[in-house]
């Protein structure tokens, strides 16, 4: 999903940076470079993860890292844990995926630290009996906190596995209190250019925004996180909340929300959006099926330098098989 022919942000003609003022519309830019249509998008993503090997986290990232909170540690809920060590947490802290700031998955932890979190409030609209807006230490206060030990499976092949802390989707659900016509969970990111410099680069439909069924909004293993390592999420990570759906690709897994909105029908995803054919709406981990551009069979561990087989929805089938049969 990064770049392979990649033109950096800072590498792009300046008028390709879209200043405030002059804004031309995303699909007008597209246009006017050859670029909608068929495949288009090719030349401006993709990467398969080979990153991953060379990865060398920095020796010191600890300003982004908060001290862990009052509620800390929460309670450890050991029906989700790893046979294999956790991912160490400088590397996952230092190499991440957050294209509101950069494309370059080492650089996302130092630009991420502009972005503003507190206050935050998170709005939940559409199909529910009454739309709301919350703030997140309000909603904190309503959810039953604990922490669970996930895989993560980037679909480009690479995957960690770390420690969140945080309550179920579906207890925000049942607080949300959806109509009996909700049937998708779309979830939106925040939009502030000034602060994210990854949004600036218009041929991306930001906001990032993604979408569940009911069905898989409401499995148990659909967690959201506001933190990791038994403290606060750092910025890099999605503060202060994030979702997390270890049976999909990581992209699914949607950072920065401040929107929930229950929908009738299918709404749009971001990568599905942008790439139809290399990002699906569903995106379950699925190692028999090949990107268009590289093998889904294994994944590379980062900051161990070993490659181990992908298991089919990232060996979570036990608990979401029964939502595609
Ligand atoms: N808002 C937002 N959420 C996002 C992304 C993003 O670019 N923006 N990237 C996704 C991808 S591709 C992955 S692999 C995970 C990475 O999460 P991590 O950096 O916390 O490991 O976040 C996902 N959520
Ligand atoms: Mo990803």
């Amino acid at each position: 999903m990064t770049l392979i022919k990649s033109p950096k942000i800072w590498e792009m003609p300046g008028r390709l940076i879209t200043p405030e003022k002059d804004y031309i519309s995303r699909r007008q830019f597209l246009k006017s470079l050859g670029l909608l249509g068929i495949g288009s998008m090719t030349l401006m993503s993709g990467c398969s993860g080979e990153k991953a090997a060379e990865f060398r986290p920095p020796a010191k990232i600890n300003d982004t890292i908060p001290a862990p909170g009052e509620n800390y540690p929460f309670r450890k809920n050991e029906k989700y844990t790893s046979a294999r060590a956790l991912t160490d947490e400088i590397v996952a802290a230092s190499y991440n995926n957050y294209y509101e700031f950069t494309t370059e998955k080492d650089q996302v932890w130092q630009l991420a630290a502009q972005l503003q979190t507190e206050p935050w409030k998170i709005s939940i609209s559409g199909e529910v009996e009454k739309a709301l807006t919350v703030d997140i230490d309000d909603l904190l206060k309503k959810m039953p906190l604990e922490e669970r030990i996930y895989r993560h499976r980037c679909v480009e092949a690479w995957s960690m596995i770390v420690p969140w802390s945080g309550f179920s989707l579906k207890s925000l659900i049942d607080f949300a209190r959806p109509t009996h016509k909700a049937n998708y969970l779309k979830m939106t990111a925040f939009f502030r250019r000034d602060e994210a410099p990854g949004q600036k680069a218009v041929w991306y439909p930001f906001p990032y925004y993604e979408a569940l069924t009911m069905a898989e909004a409401i499995n148990e293993l659909s967690f959201l996180a506001t933190g990791i390592y038994g403290h606060n999420l750092p910025k890099q990570h999605g503060a202060p909340l994030r979702l997390v759906v270890p049976w999909k690709y990581g992209f699914k897994s949607i950072k920065g929300i401040v929107k929930f909105e229950f929908t009738e029908r299918r709404p749009g995803t971001f990568w599905n959006d942008f790439q139809s054919e290399e990002y699906g709406f569903t995106a379950n981990v699925n190692p028999t099926v090949p990107h268009p551009r590289w093998s889904q069979a294994t994944e590379r561990l980062i900051g161990v330098n070993e490659r181990i087989p992908t298991r089919m929805y990232n060996g979570y089938e036990a608990f979401v098989a029964h939502l595609y049969r």
